[in-house]
Parts: C-alpha cells; sequence; structure tokens
C-alpha cells in the first residue's frame, strides 16, 4: 500500500481541530503534521488525497451493529459482506456486532459459529460483543474465557424479552459480578420486558395491533426503571462499569445523569433514529410503514421531547456514544408481518451507512460541535470498547482509518439518493443533509472514493479488544 499523504484539510480530534496534513505509512499513521512540516513528503513524490476545504476526521466507529442476525424464523437483512460495505460508504471502518448465546447454549460454540459467519465477509475491520441470553453456572465460567483469550471485552444482558434473551435481577448481578471481575463492560438493553409482554399481551387482546402499540406498550417508565435497576444492580455488583445501549426516553437519560453525577462508573449510548424520528411522525404511520419504524427501545413521542432532551445529553456527555443498532429488516418477508399484529413484526432499524451524517447534522443545526461529533461517533466508541488509540483517533501509531467529509456538499439518504444497505426501503427516505463523505480509508487502503467502493470482501479483519478504558 505505501505512502499515502491526507493534504489539505481540517484535522479534527475531541480536543480540537487544526490545519494539518497526514503522512501514511502502509496500515498506520505515521505523521500528523503542519502543512509545510519538513516530515511531509514534496508534491509528487508519494499518492496523495486531496482534502482541500474538507475535515479530515477518524474513520467511524459503530459499536452496536447486528449483521445477518437471526430473530426468530427471520434474519436482518444485511450480511457482513452487505453491511459493512454500506458501513463503508458512510465513514465507518469499524463496528462492533454482537455473538450470542441463550439458554443452554454453550458461549463459546455460539462465538465460533459467529466468527466462522464474518470470516472472509467484512469490507472493514470488525470486533465482538457476546449477548449472553441464558446465565447460569456454564455461561458464567465462560465470560473470563472471552477476555483472556478471545478479544472480547464486553457482555451485552437483556432485561426485555422474557423467554429468550431475558436474565432476572439475580442473574444480571451475578453475571455482573463475574464480567467486572475479569475487567470486562457490561452492556444493558434496559427495559422492563415482564411489565412490557403484560402490555402487549393487553394490546393485542384488545384489538390495538398497529405499529404505534409497539411504542405504547413500552412507556418510558419501562425503561426508566430498568436503567434504575440496572444502575443500583452494577453498584451492588462491586460498583463495576455498565454500559446502556439504545436509550430513547428523557426519563432513562435522567437515570443515566443521576448515576454520573454521583461518581458512577455508567455510560450510555443513543442511536440516531431516537435524535431524529418519533412516536407521532414514524412510527403511527398506517400499516407496514409505520412497522418499518418498529424497534426496542422505540421511538419516543415528539411532544414530550425526548429527542431534545437527548441532544442535551450528548452535550453534556451524559450520552456519550451514538452507535446505530443496525438491525434492518425489509417489508417483504419482514416488516409486512404487521397484518398479524405488531408483536409478529422484527425489531430492528437500518442506519449503519448514514450515523456520521446524521450526527454531523446537529453540528449544522448547532446541537454539538464538531469535536464533538467526532467524540461521540468515533473517539469514546474505541476507548470503552477498548480499540483506542489503535482506532478512534487521528495520531501517529494508530491505524490508519480517516474519512475525509466535505462540508460543502449536502446528501440525500434513502433509495432515491445514497442507499447501500441491503433494505427494500429506507427509514431516512428523503431527508437531506449537509455535508458527504469524500474518501474513506481503513488501514491505508482508500476503500471509498468519487470512483465508488474499493474495499474488497474480506478485507477487514477481525479486532481483538483490551480491556475497556472505562476499567484501566
Ligand atoms: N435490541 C437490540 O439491541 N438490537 C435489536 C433489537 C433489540 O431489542
Ligand atoms: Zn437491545
Ligand atoms: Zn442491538
Amino acid at each position: 500500500m505505501g505512502r499515502i499523504v491526507v493534504r489539505g484539510g481540517t484535522v479534527v480530534s475531541p480536543s480540537g481541530r487544526w490545519r494539518a496534513d497526514v503522512l501514511i505509512d502502509d496500515e498506520c499513521i505515521v505523521a500528523v503534521a503542519a502543512p509545510d512540516a519538513a516530515v511531509l513528503p514534496a508534491a509528487g513524490e508519494v499518492a496523495e488525497v486531496d482534502a482541500t476545504g474538507c475535515y479530515v476526521i477518524p474513520g467511524g466507529v459503530d459499536v452496536h451493529t447486528h449483521m445477518q442476525l437471526p430473530m426468530g424464523d427471520l434474519t436482518s437483512s444485511d450480511t457482513f459482506a452487505s453491511g459493512t460495505a454500506a458501513a463503508a460508504w458512510g465513514g465507518v471502518t469499524t463496528i462492533v456486532d454482537f455473538a450470542s448465546q441463550q439458554v443452554g447454549e454453550r458461549v463459546l460454540d455460539g462465538l465460533e459459529a459467529r466468527h466462522a459467519e464474518a470470516e472472509g465477509q467484512c469490507v472493514i475491520d470488525y470486533a465482538f460483543h457476546q449477548t449472553i441470553g441464558g446465565v447460569d453456572d456454564d455461561s458464567l465460567a465462560a465470560i473470563p474465557t472471552l477476555i483472556e483469550r478471545e478479544g472480547i471485552s464486553s457482555i451485552k444482558l437483556f432485561m426485555a424479552y422474557p423467554g429468550t434473551y431475558y436474565s432476572d435481577d439475580g442473574q444480571i448481578l451475578r453475571a455482573m459480578q463475574v464480567a467486572g471481575e475479569a475487567g470486562m463492560l457490561t452492556m444493558m438493553h434496559a427495559e422492563n420486558g415482564i411489565a412490557i409482554d403484560v402490555l402487549r399481551a393487553q394490546a393485542m387482546a384488545a384489538g390495538d395491533t398497529d405499529a404505534i402499540h409497539h411504542g405504547l406498550t413500552r412507556p418510558p417508565e419501562l425503561e426508566a426503571e430498568a436503567t434504575h435497576r440496572a444502575v443500583q444492580l452494577a453498584k451492588v455488583a462491586g460498583n463495576v462499569p455498565l454500559y446502556i445501549v439504545h436509550l430513547s426516553a428523557s426519563q432513562a437519560l435522567e437515570e443515566v445523569a443521576r448515576a454520573r453525577h454521583a461518581g458512577r462508573n455508567v455510560l450510555a449510548e443513543t442511536c440516531p433514529q431516537y435524535l431524529y424520528l418519533s412516536l407521532e411522525d414514524h412510527l403511527a404511520r398506517p400499516g407496514v410503514d409505520g412497522a418499518s419504524y418498529i424497534c426496542s427501545t422505540p421511538l419516543r413521542s415528539r411532544h414530550e421531547h425526548h429527542q431534545r432532551d437527548l441532544w442535551a445529553g450528548l452535550r453534556r456527555d451524559d450520552l456519550a456514544v451514538v452507535a446505530t443498532d443496525h438491525c434492518p429488516f425489509c417489508l417483504v418477508d419482514g416488516k409486512d408481518r404487521i397484518a398479524e399484529g405488531f408483536t409478529a413484526v422484527p425489531n430492528g432499524i437500518g442506519g449503519v451507512e448514514h450515523r456520521m451524517e446524521l450526527i454531523y447534522q446537529g453540528v449544522v443545526t448547532g446541537e454539538i460541535t464538531l469535536e464533538r461529533w467526532v467524540e461521540t461517533c468515533c473517539t469514546t466508541p474505541a476507548r470503552v470498547f477498548g480499540m483506542h488509540p489503535r482506532k478512534g483517533e487521528i495520531v501517529p501509531g494508530a491505524d490508519a482509518d480517516i474519512v475525509v467529509f466535505d462540508p460543502r456538499r449536502t446528501t440525500t439518504l434513502g433509495r432515491a439518493g445514497k442507499h447501500h444497505m441491503a433494505m427494500d426501503h429506507s427509514p431516512w427516505e428523503g431527508i437531506t443533509v449537509d455535508g458527504a463523505i469524500d474518501t474513506v480509508i481503513s488501514r491505508g487502503e482508500v476503500i471509498v472514493d468519487a470512483n465508488g467502493l474499493h474495499g474488497r470482501v474480506g478485507r477487514g479483519r477481525f479486532l481483538r479488544r483490551d480491556r475497556p478504558a472505562v476499567l484501566r
């Protein structure tokens, strides 16, 4: 691959922005220097990427994706190949997906199967969290092996979905104790699944089967209650670090903020769908259109201002990370199951391709700063999940994962515009945002530029992750 210089742009990190050029040698960044610095090769000496007028940011790190995730008898529609290609188009150079285990299954078997699915299929680098859906002596015993041998430093537990992934409070406490002791981070799907299942059954019995009832039966209070309980359990488990995934409700954010202000090691993630979409405007649409917005946690009411509160949470650092929870399902043979009622519809929204641009729009509208955009979408996710400084920042020694982002252009999202995800619709149809992904470099290779996608399937490598920064 040799040497490349990214010239003429403004390098952005969480701590500031500078006119600087970036010198890449093979897979790594070797210098970030003022444009006239002697360390930089003269014009024409090495390959160049012209970043004039552009921001030069770290490759996006999306720590919550579900490529080809089995859900009931369906599977999410992006494969590792199509989903990581779409991610590359969207300026993402690292994803963290999930290996999973359920009651009666062995953790390391699930991990091996997930490796077999992803290996040789990814366009960008990838890693795994481990979902533990059946906490018992056997699965608990396997947890330390994940970090010691397998390069997996985070587990995910569910307070929702009784009968499949759900863990009760005792199981959660035990898993947190073991993960904390092993130096791993516990991620939590925080919704009170037992109460939600009652509301869902009642709604279906009453004939309230439209997509909006997916949202109405998962009220903010049950997200907040579970978030509160997770925070308390993490304290009792030994003050272990906790990461709340896909936070969508203001009341849950208040729980996280309270814990953080008390000095607790609690972090939370939100997703673009919770910042931009709503119960009234999207989930309430009739038929399959509304069903296409079914995801859990659900889209929240605009009247209740959750979206406004989440942006404020991002500014204050009560929300540390923006990930996508990319979990796409098609309308045909997926979301069209709304004909049988909202409980039959697979949960998930696709967005891995659009996170960088959608959150940049928050910079344009003044919700967050340019630096905070990079911090929440690149640097903090890499740090929290044990991939920094290799990923998430433009510094010498890091992997040369770089995005040249052009703020002068605009991007129209959706099938009528930019759309490479394997979906027969887009939740983002018709939205035009400022800025555009110009060039994407992954480990020193230009994988996207004006001529299209060059990264080949299989070039992405599995990333072994370290102890999370929140534990060091
Ligand atoms: N939770 C996730 O994290 N992803 C998909 C569905 C869900 O409930
Ligand atoms: Zn979840
Ligand atoms: Zn998810």
